[in-house]
Parts: C-alpha cells; structure tokens; sequence
C-alpha cells in the first residue's frame, strides 16, 4: 500500500473541474496507489519553485510527515525544478499525472504496437526531466518505480534515451506502414468500415464485441472496468444477415486534459478512422461527467480530418440512468442503448445500416438464373430488403449505390 496524496493547482489560466481530481484518483487506484486525501489549491498562477505557495508546502509537510504518506501526485505537469524541490522538502517521491497516466498504459501494454507507443512517450517526457530523475534514483535506488520505464541511473542517460526515441520512432513507422496496407486493401475492395469512438470506459469494446455475438470467441476484444483497457485500435469484420460484411473499428479511449505527449503519440493510431464511412460516438450517459466526456471526444476528433463523416452517439449505460424515458440529448442523431440489458441494440443495427446507405436508391431487379454472378455482385454491396424465388430467377428488392445503377440497368423491372 503505497499512501498517496493528490494534488492540484487551479489557476485563472488552468481552471480545475470538479472531474479532475475524482479521475486523479481513479488512474491512481488503478495504478495500485492508495490515495488518501485529495487537496484543490488555488492561486494566480504556478510558483517557479514548487507549483504552490510556500506556506501551503509547508502546511502539506507537516501533513505528509504525520500521516506517513509515501507519495504525492500532482493533477498539473510539474517543471523538473518543481519536482525536485518538492521531494526535497516533503522527502516523498513527487510525480505528475501524465507520469500517472503513462505508467497506467504501460501497465495495460500488450501489443508490440502499444508498447513501442508508451515507451516512446515515456521516453519523451523524460527526456527534459533528466537531471531530476537521476538525482532521484541515486538517492532512493529504486523509489515507489513510478519514474520510469524502469531503467537504472545508469541507463537513464540522455544519449541513450535520444537513441531508443529515435529506434521506437522508426519501428513505429514501420507498424503504421502494415496498418495503411491494410486499410488500402479494404477499400480497394470497397469494405465499408464504422469507428467506434469515445471516452475511456464508455462500451466501446463490449459494443464491438457485441456484433460479433456468434463468432469464434477469440474474435472477441478486451474490454473491463478500467481506464485504459484498449490501447490499440482492433478491427473485426462483422457479417449481418441481408446486408454485405463491413468492418467495425474499436479505438482507444480518450480521457479530459489529456497529456499532450499522449495525445500526439496515440492521434497516429487513429487514422484509421478518417477513412470510414461512420462514426460511432460512444458515451456513458450513466455519468454525471457526460458533457465533459463529449468535449473531450469532440476537441480529439477535431485533429482528425473527420469533419465530413456522418456521426451517430451511442448513448451507452441507459440501464444506471434513472431518467432513462425522458432523457433528452442534444446531438443528432442519437441512439439510446445498454449493452448490459440489450436495450436499443436493433434500433442501433438499424440506425448504422441506414446510414450505411442513406445516399443509396431502392430498386427492384430480376435476375435469371444463368446470371449468378449478377446476384453475387448486388449481395456484394447491396442491402436486401425482400429476396423471392420465381420461375425466371431471383427477384431481388434491394437499396442499391448509385454506383451500381448502370451496370445493373438491364434486370431493372
Ligand atoms: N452498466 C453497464 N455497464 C456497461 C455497459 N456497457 C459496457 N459496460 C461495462 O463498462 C466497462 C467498460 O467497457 P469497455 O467496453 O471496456 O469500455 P471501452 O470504451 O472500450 O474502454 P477503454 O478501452 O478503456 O477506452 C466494462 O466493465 C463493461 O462491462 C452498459 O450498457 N451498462
Ligand atoms: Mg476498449
């Protein structure tokens, strides 16, 4: 049990939300502290020397010293001057929330893709706090192992971490050159594919996992009660009855104020994104933060070039709402759903496929039997409505893209 304080500072420049420090401490449980009291400190603006006033870090000392707290965490990013500073008054280890944060996602790490992407950033942010690290890990061989990716003082030198950066960097690449590959390949041929978007812990994965509901189980996507749990986008194609296959993308989570560091690492692995044909905007609407967790979604999505992509929310979690009926939401379109209950899941289906082909035109066509190729080819991109065998053929009632008309001209009935 690792005793911890959290701290922030708010400024007329840096408001604090009453959000910030209750999700401080969520990203500290989760990282395996025990945060034992919050503290909201309010000034003009940060001091050079330790973020807050004098008076206030001695006031905290005195509580640090008497409840035998091993660790502070500051909500805002702290200088490495500060940093130091406080440790030596305090004589607890100090870190920052994105220190906080990127230790969770190296926790949560799996993939090769993910790893490389927590590690550069770690690496990044270390980067002009050196010296105060090395001092640090001298003096407590070791620490609370929060500091970092775990490399000795040694290691901890300036040249080798702009190595490593610039080594991940190309290995990156590399990984997103696989990733573009494949996309090109799934509009070449012409898959549609739909992103799932939204804040951290909002259904993102239950609700991919959800239509592959029948599929083989290790299709299926990690998804839990945590900050963080996907931290690499997955993309599954999805096969529904009347209506050609598309592919369904799950992205990682978004959270508020998050780390610029963060952000520009993983805004790479969600290009994907730019090239669907919908996005799903998911949301716990059982939270009392929602307005929070749409402006943080709609602030990432407007460094995507999305601008001109159809969006429908997902308002997620209906069953903990206990205005569930009267709820109102004042984005369009909207579905309401719970992936708990199954509530508002066909109408979602039915949501997405319309959209799918909104731009698309009813048509009724017969198709003789000698034509099976024809059948495959409307099946390939068409969404059925009626199929009805006669003695000339098929006779097909579908929604159609207009891209399709011409070459289909001649079964039209
Ligand atoms: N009560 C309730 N819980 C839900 C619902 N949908 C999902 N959950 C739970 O919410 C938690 C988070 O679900 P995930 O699918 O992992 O969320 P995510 O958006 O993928 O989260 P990250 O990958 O961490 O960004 C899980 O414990 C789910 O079981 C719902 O409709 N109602
Ligand atoms: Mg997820």
């Amino acid at each position: 049990m690792i005793k911890t304080y959290l701290i922030q500072l708010s400024t007329p420049q840096t408001p604090s939300d009453p959000y910030d420090l209750e999700e401080l401490k969520e990203l500290a449980l989760q990282v395996g502290l025990t945060p034992k009291d919050t503290f909201l400190q309010h000034g003009s603006k940060p001091t050079a020397a330790f973020g807050i006033g004098k008076g206030k870090v001695a006031e905290l000392k005195r509580l640090i010293d008497a409840n035998a707290i091993q660790m502070v965490v500051f909500f805002n990013e702290l200088s490495n001057t500060q940093m130091r500073n406080l440790e030596a008054e305090w004589g607890v280890e100090v870190i920052d929330r994105t220190m906080l944060v990127l230790e969770l996602l190296s926790q949560h790490a799996q993939s090769n893709l993910a790893k490389k992407l927590v590690a550069i950033t770690q690496k990044r942010y270390l980067l002009p706090r050196l010296s105060a690290i090395t001092q640090i890990s001298d003096r407590q061989q070791g620490g609370i192992g929060l500091k970092g990716p775990g490399e000795t003082a040694l290691e901890l030198n300036r040249r080798v971490l702009e190595k490593d950066i610039s080594k991940l960097q190309k290995a990156i690449q590399k990984e997103k050159k696989v990733r573009a590959q494949n996309r090109k390949h799934r509009l070449k041929k012409s898959i549609p594919t739909i992103s799932i978007v939204g804040y951290t812990n909002a259904g993102k994965s239950t609700l991919l996992n959800h239509f592959l509901d029948g599929a083989s189980p290790e299709k299926h996507v990690f998804a839990n009660d945590q900050l963080f749990a996907t931290l690499e986008p997955k993309s599954r194609r999805i096969e529904r009855p009347h209506i050609p296959p598309m592919v369904l993308s799950d992205t990682v989570g978004f959270i508020s104020k998050m780390p610029d560091h963060l952000t520009q690492s993983f805004i790479a692995t969600l290009e994907e994104i730019e090239t669907s044909e919908l996005i799903l905007i998911v949301l716990d609407a059982s939270s009392p933060f929602l307005d929070t967790h749409l402006e943080t979604t709609h602030a990432m999505l407007d460094q995507l070039n999305v601008k001109d992509i159809p969006k429908l929310y997902v308002l997620n979690k209906m069953d903990r709402r206990k205005d569930a009926e009267d709820f109102l939401f004042y984005h369009h379109p909207y579905v309401k759903i719970s992936l708990k209950t199954q509530m508002g899941l066909d109408a979602l289906e039915t949501a997405i496929i319309e959209h799918l082909f909104a731009s698309s035109i009813d048509k009724t066509y017969l198709i003789p039997f000698s034509a099976d190729h024809v059948q495959y080819q409307i099946k390939e991109s068409a969404w059925i409505h009626q199929e009805t065998q006669t003695d000339e053929g098929t006779l097909l009632h579908v929604k159609i893209p207009p891209s399709m008309l011409s070459s289909l001209k001649h079964y039209e009935v």
